[in-house]
């Protein structure tokens, strides 16, 4: 089990992270056709991935979620549970157990729902250059906001001699915070990682770009599934490989959320909006392939429009 909704297989609600809050909010009335399910990842025009206990479905909200003036907030979000018609109408988004929101980057007036029902969010900050506390506490407050539980991961210990005094200090700024450090090229610290990572609970990689999220998750997967990239030598500094939030289903029974690097962690932060990269993971829902990395790829949205002059070349 990987990308949840790509598999027919059928899965219990409960391995798919129905908890009994959810069980309560569904109610005992019968809902005529509709079956409860979690949207897994998002695609262009509103539509969704969902897995029930039937299997992986595309889903789309009903016109009536559609229409008037529409609360983005309102809209299925990864890591949501949704009632859902078997031919994929969602008609409704159910009560939310935890909410990951953001200013919108795009529009700062706008709250963007990153993610729901997520149980424990991971901050990644990388023990390299990149590595910044002011930035860390940030995305720390945005996580424990959410009402998740929040660990702080250093990763790439590997690139230093001794974490200690990293480790130190972080645990300093946040003393109630777990706060560890591990290598997903050596594979230290993986054991106390993987403690967080419970069965049926949800679990979020939070981050900037090139910090290491996706290949920790795909260490913890087991293979290579989502898309890595290098980052730049002279700032350290990530190229935005992730473009999209997806739910993975871990061999331990976790679900996992993958997510693009985060510029603007942001309800509490002023910073200049990275308006390329914005765009960048804006155009991304329309390349053709789902895993686009934008460099020779057909159909690749991001190539179209720098050939045509709308995006600068990066
Ligand atoms: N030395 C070292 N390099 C690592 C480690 N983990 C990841 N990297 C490298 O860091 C680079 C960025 O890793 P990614 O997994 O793509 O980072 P990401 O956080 O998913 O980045 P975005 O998707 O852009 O947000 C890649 O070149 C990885 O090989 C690690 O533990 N040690
Ligand atoms: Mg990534």
């Amino acid at each position: 089990m990987s990308g949840l909704a790509d598999s027919a297989s059928e899965h219990s609600l409960e391995s798919l992270g129905w908890t009994e809050a959810d069980e309560k909010a569904w109610g005992s009335e019968p809902r005529e056709d509709r079956i409860p399910a979690r949207v897994t990842g998002l695609h262009r025009d509103h539509i969704v991935d969902l897995v029930s206990a039937e299997g992986g479905m595309l889903g789309k909200p009903a016109g009536r979620m559609l229409q008037g003036p529409t609360d983005a907030t309102a809209m299925p979000a990864v890591g949501d549970w949704v009632a859902a018609g078997r031919d994929g109408t969602v008609h409704e988004v159910l009560p939310r157990r935890t909410t990951l929101a953001r200013r919108s980057p795009a529009d700062r007036d706008r709250v963007q729902v990153l993610a729901a029902n997520i149980d424990v969010v991971i901050v990644v900050s990388s023990l390299n250059k990149d590595h910044d506390l002011e930035r860390l506490s940030r995305m720390v407050a945005m996580a424990q906001a959410s009402g998740a539980r929040t660990v702080i991961a250093l990763s790439k210990s590997d690139l230093v001699n001794d974490a200690d005094p990293s480790l130190g200090e972080a645990e300093e700024r946040f003393p109630d915070i777990e706060v560890l450090a591990f290598s997903s090229r050596t594979l230290d610290g993986l054991d106390r990682l993987r403690e967080s990572l419970t069965p049926t609970e949800t679990v979020l990689l939070l981050g900037s770009s090139g910090v290491g999220k996706s290949t920790l998750a795909n260490t913890l997967l087991g293979y290579d599934r989502q898309v890595t990239a290098e980052i730049r030598s002279k700032d350290d500094r990530g190229r935005h490989a992730t473009t999209s939030r997806e739910m993975l289903g871990l061999p331990c029974g976790t679900l996992l959320i993958d997510t693009p690097g985060l510029r603007a962690p942001g309800l509490l932060v002023e910073e200049p909006p990275d308006e390329r990269a914005d765009e960048i993971e804006r155009l991304s829902q329309f390349c053709k392939f789902r895993n686009c990395e934008h460099r020779t790829e057909p159909g690749c949205a991001v190539l179209a429009a720098i050939e045509a002059g709308e995006l600068p070349a990066g």
